[in-house]
């Protein structure tokens, strides 16, 4: 009866309006490749708690791994939101391989805010040959007072000797190059603390046990020792006692972008309970067809909309504006990731019983939500952050 005006399925997805042709086409790339090499070892994985170096190698030849390298060091130079674009494809697969697939920009990260030429291009060049990079902040007693580092760094002629232990490292065990934050005048305190890239193949590196995590079990996670480890003075990124504010600034650019780990979760968690309330039937009638089921999914859709919608849009002001804002970082890492914990516990709730089972896929998303709540900085932490800047914002 409405003919014309009648609405044409799957023509309300916003990303068929702001998304370049381009863009598209990377969507399209990354989701036939997450489908087909990495689905199918997804369960195994799981089980085993292993990082799937096999298609870890593929995703370097297609050159998913130097996408975020700028142009003129070889790279493919993709923007902030290009990136989200595709790893969320990942994610929506598994969110940690793409969590682990992805140090390597996390770990330059310190290098691109006081690095030299020099380090900065030595550090492409063996992500360009597959390797990986860490960032190496936490301690067992630096956790969310990250200005509590114990590793010590000490200066000794054209060199200075690391020592100390790091834990809950994302890609620990297979990462190659580290940015180590380390101590060097303990006097200092925040102000005394200074960041050094350390190369595995150094004398003293060691790599501790991988955790036996909860959940994004395909990322690898491990503590690694630093045992009298010599590094030369040329390794020291930026200067002595800048190491705080590299970590911070660090932070800052990757908490917010980093959040297309849990969106894509979210987004894989509607897809999951949508499909099965539309042929579960209870009294005669799909589970859909229940308000208290429709209505709990139109929540999911809700909140799940409003953390793509912000995080494109901390992608995009990145983009536009060559700048990482401290609060909107923190602003979209807790709210994408809370939205995260809260979907995937509601479709596990929708499946019930099945929910639990790991016979569907839920059980393991809310699995992989909950540490995105925790990693990155706590969403307490978060909020902490946010407070204080409000604070400068309204400081009269
Ligand atoms: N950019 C630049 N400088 C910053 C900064 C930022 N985002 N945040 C802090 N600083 C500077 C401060 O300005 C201060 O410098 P001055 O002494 O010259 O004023 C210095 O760093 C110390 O800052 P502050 O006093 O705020 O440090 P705190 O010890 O109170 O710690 C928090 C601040 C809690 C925000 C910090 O420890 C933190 O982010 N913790 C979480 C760590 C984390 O995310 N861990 C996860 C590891 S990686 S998976």
């Amino acid at each position: 009866m409405f003919g014309a005006l009648r609405r044409e399925k799957g023509k309300c997805n916003m990303q068929d309006f702001i998304l370049t042709a381009e863009q598209k086409d990377l969507v399209a790339v990354a989701k036939d490749f997450a489908e087909r090499e990495l689905a199918p070892v997804v369960e195994d994985c799981d089980a085993k708690g292993e990082f799937p170096m096999d298609v870890y190698k593929k995703f370097v030849e297609q050159g998913f791994s130097t996408m975020f390298i700028p142009e003129a060091y070889g790279g493919i130079g993709a923007g902030a939101l290009d990136l989200v674009l595709v790893n969320e494809q990942f994610a929506k697969v598994d969110a940690g391989f793409i969590v682990s697939a992805t140090t390597a920009e996390f770990g330059v990260t310190p290098l691109r805010i006081a690095g030299t030429e020099e380090q900065i291009k030595y550090y492409f060049e063996r992500v360009m040959d597959g390797q990986l990079g860490a960032f190496c902040l936490t301690e067992a007693d630096a956790g969310s007072d990250a200005s509590a580092t114990r590793t010590t760094a000490v200066r000794d002629g054209d060199d200075y000797i690391l020592n100390g232990s790091k834990c809950f490292i994302s890609s620990g065990g297979i990462a190659d190059m580290f940015t180590v934050f380390a101590v060097t005048d303990k006097e200092k305190g925040a102000h005394g603390i200074s960041c050094f890239l350390v190369e595995k193949e150094r004398e003293g590196v060691g790599v501790g046990k991988e955790e036996n995590k909860m959940g994004l079990r395909l990322s690898n996670t491990t503590s690694l020792s630093f045992d009298d480890v010599r590094v030369p003075a040329k390794n020291l990124i930026g200067e002595e006692g800048q190491g705080f504010m590299i970590a911070m600034q660090s932070l800052d650019r990757s908490r917010g972008v980093n959040s297309y780990g849990c969106l894509g979760i979210a987004e894989r968690a509607i897809d999951e309970a949508t499909k099965y309330a539309m042929v579960r039937r209870t009294f005669g009638k799909p589970i859909i067809k229940n308000q208290g089921i429709s209505f709990m999914l139109a929540d999911m859709e809700i909140q799940t909309t409003a953390a793509r919608t912000l995080l494109y849009h901390c992608a995009d002001m990145i983009d536009k504006t060559g700048q990482y804002d401290t609060r909107l970082g923190s602003v979209t890492k807790t709210f994408v990731s809370d939205v995260a914990m809260k979907v995937t516990t509601d479709a596990v709730q929708i499946l019930g019983g099945y929910g639990y089972s790991k016979e569907y896929p839920v059980e393991k998303l809310m699995r992989d939500a909950k540490i995105f709540q925790i990693f990155e900085g706590t969403n307490q932490i978060q909020r902490m952050v946010i407070g204080r800047e409000m604070q400068r914002r309204y400081k009269v």
